[in-house]
């Protein structure tokens, strides 16, 4: 999965053309195999859920050949009165007051070649106390196809912010500069002037556009043959029929590549986060089985002390500690090779530790023990010892699987030295003979 994710990506940097049916097939592939790929720890897959359910709708949307347009904007700006403009319908609720839209809101549209076009209708952003609202929003957004960013003059500072982000997210984006019907002529050709110079760098001009969703009526007074003023209102039709003529230009040209290429951004996204997850995943549960062997190798030297040059030499419970990581890690270790990586492993920590082996460590493990249990207090030294180089050996073990069976290009010795350097020797001393007391005590 991740190598054909990685071929996609880079297929796209170097910019080869391929046809837009092919992004499609690649995109419903990545996917396919991201939801399918048993690799990924259960744990992972709950921690991420929201993305995966979220992968799976964007592989039926995918499937149904679905184009997603969102309206984004500000509360009150038109956006469901927009969509509605487009529909031709009232589908979506507006309102004069704020924050009419509470939720993503999606309605069939047209149809285009074999795919369906969708209109989705966003909460607005800037609201007061909608912060879950503005987030849902701007997920909405990120994830459709098409995003109509609306506005009613000129572009406010988050406004502005907003269009940043979604134009940097590779979005196809139109700028519409809705109530058009508010402004005259010369007002409307001058707002827009502003939009294109502040926008340059972000949309080409030709990807903004004014439109009226629900102009308000006219009123218009007449005279009479008598005199007398006479007031009528006249209802005013939408205006979006540029808005309407880009927006197909764009979706038949580019549609189903933009949904492809939507979709694939998103399945690289989540495959990024599935392997920062995994690679987290795994720590903790190393560290958890690194510390379970720590206490029993701890208790048995503390129950039956040996000599200290001994605790580092690979013991049974080493060779099962080394197997067991090398599965949190995807790999199954022979006992042959688990010894020969022990070997390795305390060949380097003897070398680094020899000096004071003997001499700090155990005046500081005896040190940290407590007075009063005077009986246990050797051999929970020793035991604590014991702890500490598991620990050690367990970390490097866990390193050389991290890398992929390989000690990278430090080496083993820069890789222990790094491992010694980074870790708190007294502290973890003291862990281990409190965890060893507590066993010892509590008989467990
Ligand atoms: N004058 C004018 N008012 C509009 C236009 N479009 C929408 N409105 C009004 O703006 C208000 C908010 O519209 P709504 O669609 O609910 O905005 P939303 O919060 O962005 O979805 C409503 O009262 C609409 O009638 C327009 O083109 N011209
Ligand atoms: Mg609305």
């Amino acid at each position: 999965m991740r190598s054909s994710l990685r071929n996609w990506r880079y297929r796209e940097k170097t910019g080869t053309q391929i046809k837009p049916e092919q992004h499609l097939l690649d995109a419903n592939r990545n996917i396919r195999e991201l939801i399918e790929d048993t690799s990924i720890p259960t744990s992972v897959r709950a921690e991420l859920s929201a993305e995966f359910e979220e992968i799976s709708s964007i592989s039926t949307k995918l499937r149904n050949g679905e184009i997603h347009i969102a309206a984004f904007g500000r509360v009150g700006v038109g956006k469901s009165s927009l969509l509605n403009a487009l529909l031709d319908r009232e589908v979506f609720s507006t309102s004069p007051l704020h924050g009419e839209t509470k939720g993503e809101d999606r309605q069939h549209w047209q149809t285009l070649k074999e795919g369906h076009v969708v209109l989705i209708d966003t909460p607005g952003i800037d609201e007061l106390d909608g912060e879950e609202r503005e987030q849902l929003a701007r997920r909405i957004s990120h994830r459709a196809d098409v995003t109509l960013m609306l506005c009613e003059g000129d572009l406010t500072d988050s406004e502005f912010q907003a269009l940043q982000q979604l134009c940097h997210s590779r979005k196809a984006v139109l700028l519409v500069l809705n109530k058009s019907d508010r402004y005259t002529e010369q007002e409307l050709r001058l707002l827009l002037q502003r939009l294109v110079e502040r926008c340059h760098e972000l949309l080409p001009p030709d990807r903004i556009i004014t439109a009226s969703a629900a102009p308000r009526p006219e009123t218009v007074i007449r005279v009479n043959a008598a005199g007398d003023e006479i007031e009528t209102v006249r209802e005013l039709a939408p205006e979006t029929a540029v808005l309407k003529e880009r927006l197909w230009t764009l979706l038949e040209k580019e549609g189903q590549t933009l949904a492809a290429l939507n979709a694939a951004i998103f399945a690289s996204e989540l495959d990024e986060k599935v392997a920062t997850r995994i690679v987290a995943a795994r720590k903790t549960v190393a560290e958890k089985i690194i510390r379970n062997y720590c206490a029993t190798k701890g208790l048995l030297v503390a129950l039956n002390p040996v000599p200290i040059t001994d605790l580092l030499a690979a013991a049974g419970t080493d060779v099962a500690m080394v197997i067991h990581l090398g599965e949190v890690y995807g790999f199954k270790l022979s006992r042959r090779e688990a010894s020969k990586l022990l070997l390795t492993i305390s060949a380097q920590l003897i070398a680094l530790m020899g000096a004071y082996w003997g001499m700090n460590l155990v005046s500081s493990a005896l040190k940290t023990a407590s007075a009063g249990l005077s009986t246990a207090l050797t051999a929970t030294a020793q035991g604590a010892l014991a702890w500490y180089a598991t620990y050690l050996t367990g970390k490097m073990a866990q390193t050389w699987f991290s890398r992929g069976k390989s000690w990278g290009n430090a080496g083993p010795q820069q890789t222990a030295r790094r491992i010694l350097a980074s870790l708190d020797r007294d502290s973890i001393l003291k862990t281990a003979r409190d965890d060893l007391l507590t066993r010892l005590k509590g008989g467990s």
